[in-house]
C-alpha cells in the first residue's frame, strides 16, 4: 500500500495533533483526489506514531479488499430464530457487508442487560498497537464491562441467537461486552480487525482475526450517539432491541477497511450498547 509523500504525511501528523476528527480529514484527502484506501492506510500508519487509533489499524495487504457474498443475505425480510424471535432486516448495504435489524432484542433483555451491568462498568480502553496492552484513550470516552461467555441465562440466550443468526460457533465469540456513554461520550472512527502489528499479533495469535462486529442499541438516546461508517456515510441511530452486523474478513485473509466506524458523541440523553466480536477460532 502506498505511503503519501512527506507534506501529506506532515498534513496528517499536524492535523491529528490538533485534535481534527478522523472523517474529516478522510474527507478532505478523498476530496483532493487520493483514493480511500490510500487514505485509510496512511492515516492509520502514521509516521509519527504519537497516538494509538483505537482497536486496529488498516492491515498491510495486497490490492483492494475483495468482497463476498453476505452470510446475512440468504435471509429476505425475516429471520425466525430457535428460540422464536422474529428479527427483520432493516436495511443492508452490499459493500461493506452490513445489515441492519430490528427485533433482535426485546425490551426485557435489553433492561436486564443495563441492570446487571450498571454496577461493573469500568472506563473503556482500546488496544496499543505496540505492545497489544489495553490502555485509555481520549479516543473512547465510554464507560463499559464485560460478561464471560455462558456467564448468565441471558447471555447465553442472546449468544445462541447470535450464532444462529451470524452462522458462526459460539465458543468464536469473545464475551459480551456492554458499553455506556453519557455528555458528549463517544468512540472516534476506528477497525473493529485487529493491525498487522506487534500489538494486534499479540491478540490475533491465539483465536485468530476478529471477522463480524454486532452491536445491539439497548435503548434510545435523546440526540445523537450515531454508529457512524463514515467510507459509506452511514449513521445509524440506536433504536432499541436492532442490532447493527458488520463484516470484515473475507477468505483470502484481507481485511475490509470501509468498515471504519465510531460512535458519535451522545448529544443528550444517555447510550447503551451490547457489542459482541467474532473471531475465526474458538475464543481463548
Ligand atoms: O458506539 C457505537 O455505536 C459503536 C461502538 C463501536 O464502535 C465498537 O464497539 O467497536
Amino acid at each position: 500500500m502506498q505511503l503519501l509523500d512527506k507534506p501529506w504525511q506532515n498534513w496528517i501528523n499536524e492535523n491529528f495533533a490538533r485534535g481534527c476528527a478522523f472523517e474529516a480529514m478522510l474527507a478532505d484527502m478523498l476530496k483532493a483526489g487520493i483514493s480511500k484506501d490510500v487514505a485509510l492506510f496512511n492515516l492509520n500508519n502514521r509516521s509519527d506514531q504519537a497516538l494509538v487509533i483505537a482497536e486496529g489499524g488498516s492491515n498491510q495487504q495486497d490490492g483492494p479488499y475483495e468482497q463476498e457474498a453476505s452470510y446475512l443475505f440468504q435471509h429476505d425480510n425475516t429471520i425466525v430464530t430457535l428460540d422464536g424471535q422474529q428479527i427483520q432486516v432493516a436495511m443492508r448495504v452490499t459493500a461493506p457487508d452490513v445489515v441492519l435489524l430490528d427485533n433482535f432484542m426485546t425490551h426485557e433483555e435489553c433492561d436486564a442487560f443495563c441492570e446487571l451491568s450498571k454496577s461493573t462498568l469500568v472506563k473503556s480502553t482500546v488496544v496499543d498497537d505496540a505492545t497489544g496492552a489495553s490502555v485509555g484513550h481520549e479516543h473512547r470516552t465510554s464507560m463499559g464491562t464485560y460478561f464471560t461467555l455462558g456467564q448468565n441465562d441471558l447471555v447465553k440466550k442472546i449468544e445462541a441467537r447470535i450464532a444462529e443468526v451470524t452462522g458462526t460457533p459460539v465458543p468464536n465469540g469473545e464475551g459480551i461486552q456492554i458499553l455506556n456513554y453519557v455528555g458528549g461520550g463517544e468512540y472516534r472512527p476506528h477497525f473493529d480487525y485487529f493491525p498487522d502489528t506487534i500489538g494486534g499479533r499479540v491478540h490475533t495469535a491465539k483465536s485468530g482475526q476478529r471477522t463480524i462486529t454486532v452491536i445491539m442499541y439497548l435503548n434510545e438516546v435523546k440526540a445523537g450517539g450515531a454508529t457512524v461508517l463514515p467510507s459509506i456515510n452511514l449513521s445509524v441511530y440506536p433504536k432499541k432491541g436492532s442490532a447493527l452486523y458488520f463484516s470484515y474478513l473475507n477468505s483470502k485473509g484481507q481485511v475490509d477497511p470501509s468498515t471504519l466506524h465510531g460512535g458519535a458523541p451522545v448529544i443528550q440523553g444517555e447510550k447503551w450498547i451490547a457489542t459482541k466480536w467474532i473471531r475465526e477460532r474458538i475464543y481463548m
